[in-house]
């Protein structure tokens, strides 16, 4: 796959309703989209970042930077066999996990249509369907929650997850517990607690939660194995795992017993299959989580979604849950068991609509190759 071809998009899209975690309120979705083009195909990859560093260091602006001035040069003109061969090239490259995921995604993409097999077998899925559930966000009174709650369980989805912050929490679950009763409930914190809080996380011990995701520091291993020893509740690591390395140390430390797995916060899917395996080998059972991905981001994480130590429900709604119309045709659809289907066509199993993209654009780039010559051993 010779790289003739490389465009970025900055786009922004209206999520149906506000999304508010322990960092902070999102009205609409933003993310840089990579496009690339090979042999009379294009690929198609999402660096899920945020307009402001608050999920993690990346925002829309390095991430531009990056892929621009660094990221970007390295494959255009380039031909790689493989999406495996693209990890190494911008491993020199400090962090910037999400530029380097999405031209990741996009390389997978021309390589699946150009290999006429579904991206969920190249990775090496087993699943013809996942189970999904659907992240919640703060509201400001419970009763706003509890409606949510009731709407998404009415359409069918079987596992909800709420975001906690200090003084919504332990309230709010017993809510969510007293009028739903007995169904599949875990809580995301964002990293809003520290030790402090022990008696706080402690007292959700008592609800029969999946998991508590990420309640303490982003860059905190050591404290988080401190909190598992001391609840009963398997304790989720998502912020703080960033490389299939941190996953091993996490274990090794006892930190966690769980593990979410973002394909682009570990830099690509190449590292999220990579961490999904070490996890299987150690006999820890990992789900697939999500950053609002759009229609072109969605399709990576089904994928991922269907190799077989993904075992708990992943952070993954239709299209309808996030936007009015989404970025592809057709739409991500829950079936009536709460699962998606995982498409067993070439490439994403879905279509791209460029004329959506084109109207949800603010800004563009595109970059062509010089013409073919030999690479290495040649002064610049
Ligand atoms: O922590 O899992 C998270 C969305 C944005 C940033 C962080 C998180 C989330 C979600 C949404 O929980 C999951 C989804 O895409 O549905
Ligand atoms: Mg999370």
């Amino acid at each position: 796959m010779r790289i003739e071809r490389a465009e970025l998009r900055v786009v922004e899209l209206p999520l149906v309703f506000p999304f508010e975690t322990s960092f902070g309120r999102e009205e609409t979705k933003t993310c840089v989209l990579v496009r690339l083009f090979s042999g009379g195909l294009e690929g198609w990859g999402e660096a899920p970042v945020g307009a402001a560093p608050l999920y993690n260091e990346e925002t829309v602006g390095t991430a531009w930077h990056v892929l621009e001035r660094f990221i970007i040069p390295l494959v255009l003109g380039r031909d790689l066999a493989h999406p495996h061969d693209f990890p190494p090239l911008v491993r020199h490259l400090r962090r910037h996990h999400m530029a380097k995921a999405g031209v990741e995604a996009a390389l997978w993409h021309l390589y699946t249509q150009a290999n006429r097999i579904s991206l969920a077998r190249a990775l090496g899925g087993t699943r013809e369907r996942v189970e999904v559930g659907v992240s919640l966000g703060i509201e400001t009174e419970t009763g706003a929650l509890l409606r949510r709650i009731e709407q998404f369980l009415g359409q069918g989805y079987r596992r909800i997850k709420i975001k906690i912050k200090p003084g919504w929490d332990v309230a709010v679950v017993q809510a969510v517990r007293q009028t739903f009763g007995k169904i599949r409930l875990q809580v995301d914190a964002n990293s809003a607690y520290t030790l402090e809080h022990l008696a706080v996380l402690q007292a959700l011990d008592e609800y029969d939660l999946l998991l508590i995701e990420q309640p303490l520091g982003e860059d905190d291993i050591v404290d988080h194995a401190r909190l598992q020893a001391q609840l009963r509740t398997p304790v989720c690591l998502d912020e703080s795992i960033v490389s299939p390395d941190d996953a091993r140390k996490a274990l090794q430390l006892e930190a966690c017993r769980v593990i979410n797995i973002k394909a682009a916060r570990l830099s690509g899917l190449t590292a999220g299959v990579a961490t999904h395996d070490l996890c299987a080998q150690a006999g820890v059972p990992v789900w697939c989580g999500g950053l609002l991905e759009t229609g072109i981001g969605r399709p990576t994480n089904i994928a991922l979604a269907s190799l077989p130590n993904f075992t708990l429900p992943a952070d993954l709604s239709a299209s309808d849950r996030y936007f009015h119309e989404d970025l592809i045709d057709p739409p991500v659809t829950l079936n009536p068991d709460g699962t998606v289907t995982v498409p067993q066509s070439p490439g994403l199993g879905f279509q791209v609509r460029a004329d959506r993209v084109e109207r949800h654009t603010l800004r563009t780039a595109s970059f062509t190759a010089g013409p073919s010559r030999p690479r290495g051993g040649q002064s610049a």
